[in-house]
């Protein structure tokens, strides 16, 4: 087995020879870093997102044990996998480390290939999951958010801005006449088509919380956390406007070349229930669909 490209690797020891032991043989991964004590160790975590945390279950100030109770209570660092390495011999404490969260147990003294192999297993599986876990908030055609992403922001978001008093807003766009687009031309130009106005649309949620998704078919969503309507109208606006400029040729729509719809929807939240932003929203797309179409309706 080929160890995996990458790796963030916490070594959480007191005893100096240990440490060097276990830094040879792990020197090949792209992060390796050191503490000698548990308050060390915490206070590192805090700062750094580890992959692997190799923790010794007797340190000067509390003992491993502890330090992975600690660590399963947070959040991001509890998803670092923790193996236990110990001089100590009682049975009892396999079963404490495995029951505070520890995926594995090594004893000491140390066989360096079956720490590099632990420590080979254990990372695939962390960045596996890590990857799939990033693959399934991405839509697979155009790279933005897919609507399963844009649900957990939107309620996050909805619940910052409820705390804060701010507005959220959300934005729908669906192109126009885009089934005749892909009868026209055929999917795989509807599929770039797609791609365009993706990539469009990213460039627009330009803020740390801003979000794209993918909502649909040819439906997509601008959520603006912190902006009020009028704000979104007018990105909103801009998008269209950037489109239609771009003239994608688009013979069976009256525009002559592709365009799309938006509603926008803008609220400061005072309950829970921020589907009613999505409704409004969508309400006001298909009012820009009973209308002329490219266009922006609120
Ligand atoms: P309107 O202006 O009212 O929005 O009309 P429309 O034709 O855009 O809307 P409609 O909902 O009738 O058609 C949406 C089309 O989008 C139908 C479907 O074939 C197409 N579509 C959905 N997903 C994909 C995709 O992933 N790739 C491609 N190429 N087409 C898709
Ligand atoms: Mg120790
Ligand atoms: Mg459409
Ligand atoms: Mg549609």
């Amino acid at each position: 087995m080929n160890d995996p490209e990458g790796g963030r690797i916490l070594i959480v020891d007191d005893d100096p020879i240990i440490i060097r032991i276990l830094a040879s043989a792990l020197d090949h991964y792209d992060v390796l870093m050191f503490a000698k004590s548990g308050a060390e160790a915490l206070n590192m975590i805090r700062q750094y997102e580890f992959d692997v945390i190799l923790l010794d279950a007797s340190l000067p100030d509390t003992d491993g044990f502890d330090v992975c109770r600690q660590l399963q209570a947070r959040p991001i660092a509890s998803e670092a996998r923790v193996i236990f390495i110990t001089g100590r011999t009682n049975a009892d404490d396999e079963t404490r480390a495995l029951n505070s969260g520890a995926v594995d147990f090594i004893r000491k003294p140390v066989n360096v290939e079956v720490v590099q192999a632990r420590v080979r297993t254990h990372l695939s599986l962390k960045l596996a999951t890590d990857r799939l876990r990033r693959q399934s908030r991405v839509d697979g055609l155009t790279g933005v958010s897919n609507r399963l992403e844009l649900e957990t922001a939107l309620r996050r978001e909805w619940q910052t801005a409820r705390r804060l008093q701010r507005p959220v807003s959300l934005v729908f766009f669906d192109i126009d006449f885009f089934k005749k687009l892909n009868d026209s031309q055929g999917h795989r130009m509807g599929d770039q088509h797609l791609q365009t106005v993706a990539k469009l649309l990213a460039s627009a949620a330009k803020r740390g919380n801003d979000l794209v998704a993918r909502y649909g078919g040819e439906e997509f969503v601008l959520l603006l956390p912190g902006a009020p309507m009028q704000w979104a109208a007018s990105v909103a606006e801009n998008l269209l406007a950037e489109l239609a400029a771009m003239k994608l040729p688009h013979h069976e729509s009256p525009y002559g070349f592709v365009t799309m719809s938006a509603g926008v929807a803008s609220e400061v939240p005072t309950d829970e229930n921020y589907e009613r932003l999505v409704e409004q929203a969508d309400q006001a797309l298909y009012r820009a669909k009973n209308n002329r179409r490219n266009m922006v309706v609120k």
